[in-house]
Order: C-alpha cells, then structure tokens, then sequence
C-alpha cells in the first residue's frame, strides 16, 4: 500500500513550486536575523545526499557505525522489548530512508515469527518506492505500508490506519539536529499520537572524549566543510544567488558542558551576495549557523522521556558505548 498527502500527479509542478518558494522564503529569514542561520535540513540535495554518504564513510564520523554495531549485534535485545508485550503491532519508522540498519531488526522479527507491519515514513516518494522493490525481494511476507509525507501528520495517519500497537523508531541521531527544546517539543508531539504502552525508539549519540565528537565534523579529508559549504552551492544553483564559495569557511564547535555541537559558515571577507532580487550584507569574520547535532547524557535521556509523556524502558548500546537507542514507553 502507497499512501501520500499529495496526489502522484498533482505534486511534481505544484509542489516544486511550493517548495522552493518556501525555500527562499527561510533563506532570506533566515541571513536577516542575528546571528545568520540556515536550517540543516536544507544540506541534502542530490549533491549533499553524496556527500552525506561520504561523511559516513569517513573514519572520524562513529554515530552511522555504532548505530548499525546495534542494530546487527544488539537485534535480539531490540526484538525483546518490542515482543514482550507478545501483541501483534506496526512498526512505524520516521525518516526511514533505505532502512540500511532497520532491515536487520524486520529480517529478526519474521524469523520469530512476529505479527506486524511496517511502516515508512519519508518525505521523499523516490526513496520509499526504492525501499519498497528492495524489501519485496528481500523479504516477500513482510506486510508494508509507505507513507509519504510529514512526520508527524504521517504519524497520525498510521493510528488511524489500524489499531494495532505502535513501535515507533526514530534512528540516525536524527534528533540531535534539533535544539533541546524543538526536540523535547517533537517527542511531546509524538506522545500526543501515541496511546498508552505504544514504544518510541530514539537513537540518541552520547556526550564523550570532546575531541572525538569535534574530530567527526571535522573530518581531515575535509568533507564535512565541503557539505557545509555545499548549502551555499544550493542556494547558488536553486534561488538565483552568487555566493562565492571561496570566502567562507567551515568552523565547528562543541561545547561538553551543553552537549552543542555546532556547524558555522564564516565569512573570510567583508562581502554583498545576491539572491534573486535580494542582497545579504556579510561584515568580516560574520558567521552563519547552520547545523546543531545535539549530544544527550543518559541522565538527559531520563530527563527527556520523563518530560515528554514515556517512561525509559532500555538503553541499547553499541559495543563503544558511544550511541543509545532507546526504548521509551507511552505512560
Ligand atoms: C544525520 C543529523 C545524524 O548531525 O551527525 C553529519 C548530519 N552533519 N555531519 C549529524 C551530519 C554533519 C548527522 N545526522
């Protein structure tokens, strides 16, 4: 089953035009505020998406690692929790992607024999129907649905798909590229979809060694600077503009007493850029943020499930003890 908010036909010339309206509308709010910022979600163009495959790659980037170390090492402890209530359930997966570590966790569910769906959720269409031909090869009796769209409007879609209970997972660290507060926001908004006794699965990456989390974006290689900068190549190409690339620089900070680890652009010179019919002042040394990857204690973790309607079930570590998934139930 293939369920989206937007009709297959309707959404190739509409919603372009939406999305890049919208595009440049958070671009030029975001160059107008104080400091500069543009939103990381923004990185992944088909461009940022090679990068980002690069970045994983790279010896100094653990998190992609550690998670999989869990998820190919750790499946039965990960199965437990979600078969010990012994019902049958959806499992529903934000930002699903390729699925590269949660097919480890599907192939562990059907050899036990376990009564339950999956169900992906992506913004992207092209990547959910990719994950669809994949998994219908690879695992024939695996019941699926994908659903195209929002987190969290997908989400309420789910519930009201069938009654089953949910296992939500959220993986990748994704949640780190929120601040403290818009994450303890999201979680509460998960929590309002959620009934009593569903699960919620958060990979979380853990404070440690400062230099190692600083070293992972900042990688020697460089790519990290290059997807960084690659947003300015984006706005350059999408929205008119002629950033030179040359004048800015990354520059990443990580600051142990918050857990903040975060991306900049800073600006090498004092310089006008043009986008479309706007102009963006840059003094010397101004800097653009662009990028939060938010590192969690376990005693934030407690805080944050606490605060958000869940009680913490288990910590899933991989073998470092560098990265959580954590099981949280609705209370
Ligand atoms: C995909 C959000 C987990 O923040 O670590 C990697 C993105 N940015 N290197 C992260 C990213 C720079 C990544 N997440």
């Amino acid at each position: 089953m293939y369920l989206g908010t937007k009709s297959a036909s309707g959404q190739a010339v509409n919603g372009q035009d939406d999305s890049s309206q919208k595009f440049r509308m958070e671009v030029l709010n975001g160059l107008s505020r104080s400091p500069k910022r543009l939103d990381s979600k923004y990185f992944y163009d088909s461009e940022g998406d090679k990068l980002f495959q690069q970045i994983m790659a790279a010896p100094e980037y653990y998190l992609t690692r550690c998670e999989l170390d869990i998820f190919q090492n750790k499946t039965a402890d990960l199965a437990d929790v979600i078969l010990s209530d012994g019902s049958s359930f959806d499992l529903v997966e934000l930002g699903a992607g390729d699925a590269t570590k949660s097919v480890y966790l599907l192939q562990h569910l059907l050899d036990k024999g376990a009564d339950f769906s999956y169900m992906p959720i992506d913004i992207s269409g092209n990547i959910l129907s990719v994950l669809n031909e994949k998994l219908k090869a690879q695992m024939p009796k695996l019941g699926m649905v994908m659903l195209e769209g929002e987190y969290l409007q997908m989400l309420g879609k789910a519930m009201s798909l069938s009654k089953r209970r949910k296992v939500v997972m959220f993986l990748g660290g994704n949640i780190g590229n929120m601040s403290p507060v818009d994450a303890k926001r999201f979680c509460l908004q998960v929590r309002e979809r959620l009934e009593p006794g569903d699960l919620f699965l958060i990979g979380f990456d853990l404070k440690k060694r400062p230099e190692t989390i600083l070293n992972a974006y900042n990688d020697k290689a460089g790519i990290t600077a290059e997807f960084n900068l690659n947003l300015l190549r984006r706005i350059n190409k999408e929205l008119d503009a002629n950033f030179d690339v040359q004048q800015f620089e990354h520059y990443e900070s990580y600051d142990p007493e918050t857990g903040a680890c975060k991306s900049y652009l800073v600006s090498l010179a004092a310089q006008q850029v043009t986008i479309g019919s706007s102009n963006v002042q840059f003094d010397k040394d101004e800097i653009i943020f662009t990028e939060i990857s938010q590192k969690y204690s376990k005693a934030d973790i407690n805080t944050m499930a606490a605060a958000t309607g869940f009680e913490l079930v288990q910590n899933c570590t991989d073998s470092k003890g560098w990265f959580i998934d954590s099981f949280w139930k609705a209370v």
